[in-house]
Parts: structure tokens; sequence; C-alpha cells
């Protein structure tokens, strides 16, 4: 289907979901979220797709956020179905069974910050800004960035940002380990896109398990999370990709990985 608020495209494998209100810095509105699900669904659905990658539209903006002139029209039972709906977005995100990168191209403010930090990891422009500045508008984050930021960057730092409201540029943000990478502005989409490319080369199996494992581990005890890895491997060992990537080794050649994750 045709999208208004978002751009949706597959290359090799490799989707981009690019956030296109520019004029309004990418913000989040009604619309832009329900197509956002939607395109989501669409990535859940077609086993072809390998990485996604989010992106924002111009120069300036990954996302500033949610898209402010709309929150102050609602009252408190839209508002709780607006954190609700974006929670169940930015929970699909990062349960998305394919590796999910952020380019952050610009401002990752609020809203936007914490869609980013659902993806599996971030690579960032020179000139991008991190942030969760609700607190200066007299509300807190709703997206989960008061629960994702301090399992990333630790306690102390992530209720820094949150109680100052202060924007952090790139450098910081890599520094704290709030993203992998940071490159020129104009090298990002292609820095992005040969990771995604090394990515896409390997095993679906492989690659759902291990972001299932790890996100598992994140949220349980080193014992549980040790536990729900050995059924993981397990399970990869049996696989069509496991059965080529170790005969692929064994007969020195390089792998190719057509196996489904259907069996
Ligand atoms: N919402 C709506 N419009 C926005 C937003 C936004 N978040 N951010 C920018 N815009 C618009 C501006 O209003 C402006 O529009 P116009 O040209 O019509 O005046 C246009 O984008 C360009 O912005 P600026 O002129 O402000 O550009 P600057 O370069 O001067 O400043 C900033 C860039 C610093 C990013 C600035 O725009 C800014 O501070 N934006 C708001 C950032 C913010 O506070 N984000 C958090 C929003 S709240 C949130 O995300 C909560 C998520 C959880 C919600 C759950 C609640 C129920």
């Amino acid at each position: 289907m045709a999208f208004e608020n978002i751009i949706f495209e597959t290359t090799e494998g490799i989707a981009t979901i690019t956030f296109n209100r520019p004029k309004a810095l990418n913000a989040l509105n009604e619309a832009l979220l329900g197509e956002l699900s939607q395109a989501l669904d669409q990535v859940a659905a077609d086993e072809e797709i390998r990485v996604l990658i989010l992106t924002g539209a111009g120069e300036k903006a990954f996302v500033a956020g949610a898209d402010i002139s709309e929150l102050v029209t609602y009252n408190a039972l839209q508002a709780k179905w607006f954190a609700a709906n974006g929670q169940v977005i930015v929970d699909t995100l990062q349960k998305l069974p394919i590796p999910v990168i952020a380019a952050v191209n610009g401002f990752a403010l609020g809203g936007g910050n914490e869609m980013a930090l659902a993806c599996d990891f971030i690579y960032a422009a020179e000139n991008a800004m991190f942030g969760l500045p609700e607190i200066s508008l007299g509300l807190i984050p709703g997206f989960g960035g008061t629960q994702r930021l301090p399992r990333l960057i630790g306690t102390n730092m992530a209720k820094e940002m949150i109680l100052t409201g202060k924007m952090i540029g790139a450098a910081e943000a890599l520094q704290l380990g709030l993203v992998n990478k940071v490159c020129a502005p104009d090298a990002l989409m292609a820095e992005v896109k040969k990771t995604a490319g090394v990515i896409a080369t390997k095993g679906r199996v492989s690659l759902r398990a291990a972001k299932e494992a790890i996100n598992h581990g994140m949220n349980t005890d080193l014992a549980s999370g040790c536990r729900y890895e050995i059924d993981a491997f397990a399970l990869t060992l049996v696989s069509d990709d496991a059965r080529e990537g170790t005969s692929a080794f064994l007969e020195k050649r390089k792998p190719e990985f057509k196996g489904s994750i259907k069996g």
C-alpha cells in the first residue's frame, strides 16, 4: 500500500523505513505511527527481508519526538492510548525476528530517541543529537525511554539525561555506548547498508535465534539466559543453514545460507 508519512522500500533483502515529515522534523503523529505499524507487520511477514533500517527524511532530523501540536489536544484517555500504542510499536520493533539498525541522521529526541533505542543498534551521523527532552515540556518519556535508556547506558547517566532533558552529540553518544558508530553525514547510509549487507548474508534461523537469546537474556538472570541459549543453540544446529555453514567450512568454500525459518 502507498504510505504518506513514511517511505518503505526493499532492495536485495534490506528494507528501509524512512520517517517522512521533514517539515515537522519527522515528528511522530498518529498517522505516521499507524503507517509504521502496518509497515512493520509487512516486514515481519516477509521472509525475504533480512534486515530493516530506520532513518529520517531530510538532513536535520531522524525524529524530533512525538508531534507536540497533536499531543496538546489529547485528554487523559487519548494520551494513555497514544503512549500505549507507541509502546506496542517500539515493542514490535524490538521483537522483530530480523535485525533492525537505526541510521540516526540528525535530531533523535523524545519518541524518536525511544524509537532508535528499540532498534538492535544505532549508527549516527556526526551531526546527530540525542535527548529525552520531555522533562522540559513538563512530561516524562512515554515510549519506553525510562526503561531502555538506563539498560543501555547505565542508570545514572540515563537519569542525568532524563532529569535535565539535555541533548548530547554523536561523539558523546558513542562514548556512552548509545551508538555503535559515528559517520560523516553523507556516508551514514552507505555505512549502515554495508553492515546490513554483511548481516543479510547470514542464516535466517541463526540471526533470529541470536537476537532472541540476547533480548531474552537482557531481561533475566545469567543462569536463565544461558539455559535459554542451550535450547536456542540446539535449534540452530539442526537447521539447514547450520548444515550449509559447517559443510562450507569443512569444504573450504563460502557458505550460501538459503534456509527458511519455517524449516
Ligand atoms: N512536534 C511537532 N512539531 C515539531 C517537533 C515536534 N516534536 N519538533 C519540531 N517541530 C517542528 C517545529 O514546530 C517547526 O515547525 P514550523 O516550521 O511550522 O514552525 C519545524 O519542526 C522545525 O523546527 P524548529 O524551527 O524548532 O527547528 P530548530 O532547528 O530551531 O530546532 C529542535 C530543532 C531543537 C529539534 C526543536 O524543533 C525542538 O526542540 N523540537 C521539539 C523536541 C521535543 O521536545 N521532543 C519531544 C516531544 S515529546 C515526546 O516525544 C514524548 C514521547 C512519548 C509520548 C507519550 C505521551 C502520551
